[in-house]
């Protein structure tokens, strides 16, 4: 069978393409910047946590989806809502999520957003609109459906941004989502993070299609394809597609191409990954380019980004201190929430 291992990458043609960097707000791009660096933190040492046996369950991590959740997250304002998948460590943190937070939730512990009654990422925070995440993938559309339909039913001026993998696709919901959204021109933004694999199944095995941006095409939306280790590149992509839902005019697709650089866990060794993979990808650091695109314009320089890295490497060790302090649930409250009153 021939193997097709990375889709075409970025697809110019059809993708929004904003202003030159040194034009952008410096503000902004600084803050994507940070809060790609502090995701990256967070999950590096989350990754020492779990081989440390700190965390109860399993550990997913979103190494190179970076670019895609903080660049896709930064378009929104803080009323939009947000629906993530476990790849999107970079859009809770850019909503505001504290990391303590998130290692809480992987321990189980009462201080987490579930107050321990999930001892992985099943965590959102209704307080900044960004919904948890259902473990049945990708019920995330059908709930972000119901989300903008609700906004768009009461005449509120809201966006909903959701993710999903390549894999979620496949589903028979993600169709669903897609057909009610788009015919009921709902202030949808749908998010593809193509990251090649969805656990060990490749994509020459998920999709016949050559992007999975070219399945708008069946629900009579726009679908753009574009890089997704380019901050830039999916910021304008979603910001462009946000722009068209909230004038009313419905949902679209945007798929970032990029790699999943870890196992689907990791617990998961990931041995069906041809090395080949993750050499051309190791070239392709999403925080890395973005740095370097920000100090070629002169945003930020050597010293600033270095800083940057080490403000975000103490905020991650101050998170895990807080979080391995923090208490475990009282098992009194076992039914707290479970029945209505
Ligand atoms: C309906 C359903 N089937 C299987 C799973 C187990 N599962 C969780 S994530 C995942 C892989 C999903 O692949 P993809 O959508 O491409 O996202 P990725 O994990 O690659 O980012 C699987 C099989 C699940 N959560 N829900």
């Amino acid at each position: 069978m021939p193997t097709r291992s990375r889709r075409k990458a970025a697809e110019p043609a059809g993708a929004p393409v904003g202003p030159p960097v040194a034009e952008r707000d410096p503000a902004l791009l600084k803050r994507i910047h940070e809060v790609m660096v502090l995701t990256r933190a967070v999950e590096d040492r989350m990754v020492a946590m779990y081989k440390g046996g700190d965390l109860l369950g399993s550990l997913y991590t979103g190494h190179w989806h970076e670019a895609i959740s903080v660049g896709a997250a930064s378009t929104l304002r803080q009323d939009d809502y947000l629906a993530p998948i476990h790849r999107d460590l970079g859009a809770h943190l850019w909503r505001g999520m504290e990391p303590w937070q998130v290692m809480a939730s992987f321990m189980g512990k009462a201080t987490s957003p579930t107050g321990g009654r999930d001892g992985t990422l099943h965590y959102g925070r209704l307080d900044l609109n960004v919904y948890n995440l259902p473990s049945h993938i990708p019920a995330n559309f059908p709930v972000a459906t119901g989300m903008a339909f609700a906004a768009k039913y009461r005449e509120q001026d809201r966006v909903c941004l959701a993710f999903c993998g390549d894999g979620s696709t496949s589903r028979a919901d993600f169709h669903e989502s897609l057909t009610m959204a788009s015919v009921l021109k709902l202030p949808n933004v749908f998010v593809i993070e193509n990251n090649q694999f969805a656990y060990s199944t490749p994509l020459r095995m998920q999709s016949n299609s050559e992007t999975f941006a070219m399945k708008a095409v069946a629900y009579g939306i726009p679908g753009v394809t574009v890089d997704g280790t380019d901050a830039l590149a999916v910021h304008d992509a979603v910001a462009a597609a946000v722009a068209r839902a909230r004038a009313g005019e419905g949902p679209s697709i945007v798929e970032g191409v990029t790699m999943r650089m870890h196992g689907h866990a990791e617990h998961d060794p990931a041995d069906y990954v041809p090395k080949e993979m993750y050499d051309e990808w190791s070239t392709k650091d999403p925080v890395q380019l973005f740095e370097n695109v920000l100090i070629e314009a002169g945003v930020l320089d050597a010293d600033s980004a270095k800083q940057v890295r080490e403000d975000a490497r103490q905020a991650a060790i101050a998170a895990r201190r807080k979080a391995l302090a923090d208490p475990m649930p009282d098992p009194s409250g076992i039914e707290d929430g479970v029945y209505a009153d």
